[in-house]
């Protein structure tokens, strides 16, 4: 028998969370629920699987009791705790903490006080404007209630998944599938390959000795949960997390036909095809037409299909119909992870940090770095510890201390300074003279209309201590746009001021994008790959950046930290201003 998926479990301890917090246990308890969805949900094996082994406790955020529960959900269909609160409230009560911006803590307070136990109540209570009357509550939220009910509860469109997710999920299938008996070749292909923000599902494709043997082999891996044939040679799956792959075994002399065509982009071959058309050249998935000789071209290797169809190779990360095909078109020498000399954002214990500045200091050592800027969030920063002045006057002696200490290194004292509604820091100049390095960004009122908004960051960018923006626009993938900013007027500004913009290598952010840190650096902008690392093990985001710097077209020396320390430090505007 199949075991229950992934997603499955996880909504089950959602449920389970709300329920409680239902009835009112304490936040902690429901917490993790919650981050044991969460964990589930991002799994990678078979919970279901692990928890009847006794062995869900292996992944984060899963204790003694969360196994528990997770067992007896698989082996017996059911958690004995959800049963029991399923039944001491109405189920109505649960389809309201459904509804966008309503969450189980109101809906506890409008069933006590106004027996609200059903979406019909709900809407009755709502018109009738009686929510207002309770105390928490309000007009705004009557509004919003409103407006949910109104757009209905209907299935969210399924989200696209981050870039380092999917390549973490097709890695591993990619790996799999390579070590079968039967496996030649097994590339990925698809938006992963070209190293997109976010990716719809997975293409590989491969070449086996027997192909129906590999196909079947796709089920049999331990990351993917169900898997069936598709067509001949062709095999269609879904990991555990939810992800769709899709594998075609194809001929080895098509092989490069074939991963051309589904690396894409869908823009990029059809502009492929149009142009090769003009050549007399017809290029499908299967091989490419030549109309003078009547014979159609297999191509092993993908070098091989560009040069037949007179064009150098194209990286992947270019193929989006940018220019990459245009005439005269030369392959830039992209930057790669191995080019950057120093990582110049990160955070410490100081603030929101999980290492201390030593720890993170011997992280970019291993890495290979010439220096490392701690950069911790300044006071009016609203998670975390608040670095006020006094307390970044002691963070300076103690950067100060280690870097004595380390040779081979320069780790410099550092601020994130967040970027206040006028455009200035939240310290002062004085201060941020003595830092050896300051990077500004927005971390509250995101709601500025643009107008005031442009003239906040450009205020910010013509400030003679700031040397960089952090995460210029402030998006999170998948869940909110950037702000609302007039990129042209920041670019411009950063190119007159010399200040640096950064593409920010959190995964979810990759700030700026591909689009306009390819703009910045035509302007003449110097572009920052930072990770903004939170702790030792998140200075390899960096690689999040170098895949937005690629897409951007980013040459080593478009890159400001691929450049030795005294030539880097030369070219801090802050080297100029004192
Ligand atoms: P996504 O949405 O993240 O999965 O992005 P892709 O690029 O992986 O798109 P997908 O999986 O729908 O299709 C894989 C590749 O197949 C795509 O990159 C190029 C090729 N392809 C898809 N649709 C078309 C099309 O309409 N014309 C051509 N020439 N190629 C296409
Ligand atoms: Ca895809
Ligand atoms: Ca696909
Ligand atoms: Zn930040």
């Amino acid at each position: 028998m199949a075991e229950m998926p992934n997603r499955e479990i996880a909504a089950a301890l959602d449920e389970l969370g709300d329920l409680y917090e239902l009835d009112g246990a304490i936040s902690h308890r429901v917490l993790a629920y919650r981050n044991g969805a969460k964990a589930v949900r991002e799994a990678t094996q078979s919970v279901g699987t692990l928890a009847r082994e006794g062995r869900a406790t292996e992944l984060p955020g899963i204790g003694a009791t969360l196994q528990e529960k997770i067992a007896a959900l698989v082996v017996d269909g059911e958690i004995p705790a959800r049963a029991k609160l399923k039944a001491k409230y109405p189920e109505g009560l649960l389809e309201i903490t459904r509804l966008p911006g309503v969450g189980p803590k109101r809906v506890r307070l409008m069933y006590t006080e106004l027996g609200i136990d059903s979406l019909a109540s709900l809407k009755e209570a709502a018109e009738q404007e009686r929510l207002r009357g309770v105390k928490g509550l309000g007009p705004k939220f009557e509004a919003s209630v409103l407006a949910s009910l109104e757009a209905g509860l209907g299935e969210a469109p399924k989200p696209r998944t981050l870039l380092s997710r999917a390549l973490e999920e097709g890695e591993a299938i990619v790996a799999g599938l390579r070590a079968h008996p039967t496996a030649r070749r097994v590339e990925l292909a698809g938006s992963a390959r070209r190293l997109a923000d976010t990716v719809k599902d997975l293409d590989v494709i491969a070449t086996a000795d027997d192909p129906a043997a590999l196909t079947a082999a796709l089920a049999a891996l331990p990351e993917i949960e169900t898997a069936g044939t598709a067509g001949e040679n062709a095999a269609r799956g879904v990991t555990h997390s939810g992800l769709s792959i899709d594998l075609r075994v194809v001929e080895p002399d098509q092989f490069g036909n074939l991963l051309q065509h589904f690396s894409g982009s869908a823009r990029h071959n059809i502009r492929l095809r149009e142009n090769a058309v003009k050549r007399g050249l017809h290029v499908s998935e299967y091989g490419i037409l030549d109309d003078a000789t009547g014979e159609t071209v297999r191509c092993a290797t993908e070098e091989e299909v560009y040069a037949t169809l007179g064009l150098p190779w194209i990286p992947p990360e270019l193929r989006e119909d940018r220019g990459e095909l245009d005439p005269g078109f030369e392959v830039p020498e992209l930057v790669s992870v191995d080019d950057l000399r120093g990582d110049l954002h990160c955070h410490t214990v100081a603030s929101d940090g999980r290492n201390t500045i030593e720890e993170m200091a011997a992280e970019a050592i291993a890495r290979g770095y010439e220096y490392l800027a701690i950069t911790d969030h300044s006071a009016t920063h609203g998670f975390g510890n608040h670095v006020d002045a006094d307390t970044l006057k002691r963070q300076i002696e103690r950067v100060r201390t280690v870097n004595e200490k380390l040779d081979g290194i320069e780790v410099l004292i550092g601020t994130e300074t967040n970027i206040l509604p006028d455009g200035a820091p939240d310290y002062d100049d004085e201060l941020l003279a003595e830092l050896d390095w300051c990077i500004a960004s927005i971390h509250t009122a995101f709601q500025t209309p643009r107008a005031e908004m442009t003239k906040r960051m450009v205020a910010a960018i013509e400030h003679p201590w700031i040397d960089a923006i952090g995460h210029p626009t402030g998006r999170k993938l998948g869940r909110r746009p950037g702000y609302d900013v007039d990129l042209d007027e920041v670019i411009a500004a950063a190119a007159r001021t010399g200040t640096m913009l950064e593409i920010n290598g959190a995964p979810d952010r990759r700030d700026l994008d591909d689009v306009h840190a390819r703009q910045a650096a035509q302007a003449g902008v110097k572009i920052l790959l930072d990770s903004d690392a939170h702790g030792t093990d998140r200075l390899a985001n960096v690689r999040w950046a170098v895949a937005t710097a690629r897409r951007a077209w980013l040459t080593p020396d478009d890159v400001a930290n691929t450049r030795a320390w005294p030539e880097f430090a030369a070219m801090r505007k802050r080297a100029r201003t004192s």
